[in-house]
Order: structure tokens, then sequence, then C-alpha cells
């Protein structure tokens, strides 16, 4: 497993820190690299992400309730984790607006639901180890020295656009790169 550089790897996968944002935002700022905004299965999980991602703003994580104005919460990703780790008198859905689940919040690793809409830093999960080694070995086979081209415009992006998440998509969608650069991989 080859998390991006920065990136906090913890019990198989990865995870990153989106900048800030609203809920919506976030979950499509984490869909475009492949990921999911945190499930947290565990108190040992929750604590690790906050030792990790230690702010002083609270975060968004992938928790939102299921329907609008106050229904039931469920994870953004599918997943059935049955931990919580509600502040007291939380969630109280104040205003019958509060739908997003806020992590560190209301005291050090506990959960608020609050206003979507709010600016937050946000956890987002990501797997990284399939996509990567599939997609290098395709290209590769396909053609050594379009590989080498790949390689040559992804270390240039990389170290000239500043921000990573753009050139990461790099990785993420060998397919659109193969197609910008005629790489016909089943020919
Ligand atoms: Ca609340």
């Amino acid at each position: 497993m080859n998390c991006f550089e920065n990136d906090y790897f913890y019990n198989g996968s990865c995870y990153t820190l989106l900048e800030r944002s609203t809920f919506e935002s976030a979950q499509v700022t984490c869909a475009a690299i492949g990921g999911y905004l945190a499930t947290i299965f565990s108190a040992e999980m929750n604590n690790a992400l906050i030792s990790r991602f230690s702010r002083t703003s609270a975060l968004w994580f992938g928790y939102k309730r299921q329907t609008l104005p106050c229904g039931n919460f469920s994870w953004v990703d599918g997943s059935t984790s049955t931990y919580t780790n509600w502040y007291s008198g939380e969630p109280n859905c104040e205003g019958n607006y509060e739908a997003c689940g806020l992590l560190n919040s209301l005291g050090p690793g506990t959960w608020n639901d609050y206003n979507c809409e709010y600016s937050f830093e946000a956890i987002c999960h990501y797997n990284v180890n399939a996509s990567l080694g599939i997609s290098f070995i395709i290209i590769f086979i396909s053609n050594s020295f379009q590989f080498q081209c790949l390689c040559f415009v992804f270390i240039f992006c990389y170290s000239s656009c500043g921000s990573s998440y753009r050139c990461d998509l790099f990785f993420y969608y060998p397919l659109l790169i193969a197609s910008l650069f005629r790489i016909h991989l089943f020919i």
C-alpha cells in the first residue's frame, strides 16, 4: 500500500485531509481521488484519526442523515459500522437542518450533527493498491516507451502544480491518460 505523500496509512487504507468546504463539496473532492469521506469503526480508529489530523477546527467525516430534515444517520460509503461517539445531547438536529456528522466539534473526538452547508476540513478515505498496480502493469506491458512518457508527464505535473490532488488524478484514471497519449492498451 502506498498512500500519497503526507497521507495517513491506517488499518490497510489511506486517509487524507481535504481543504475546508461544505460536506457536499468534500464528498465530490474525495470521490475525485477515488474515495469516500471516512467511516469510523471504533474508538481506537476515532482516536487515531483525531491524533493524525489534529486541528483546532472540526472535521467532516462520512456520516450523514439518510433523509431530511432529521432522519437516521448512515455511512456514505455504505458501511454498516455501528460505532458512534456523539457528544452528550447530540445529535440534536438543531433547527431541523443539522444532517452531517462533524468530528471534534464540541469536544475532542466527539461527534455533533451540524449544518452541511458550513465549511470545514474533511477526512477522506481511499485505497490505491489495486488501481496503481494494475494500471501501471497494463501500460508497461502495452508499450514501454509510452510508459516512460506517462512517468515523465506525471513527475513534471507533480513537481510543478503545487497541490498534489490534480496530479493524483493521473493515478486514478489510467484509461483517461491512456486516451490522452493515444496508448491503445488492448492492441
Ligand atoms: Ca448538533
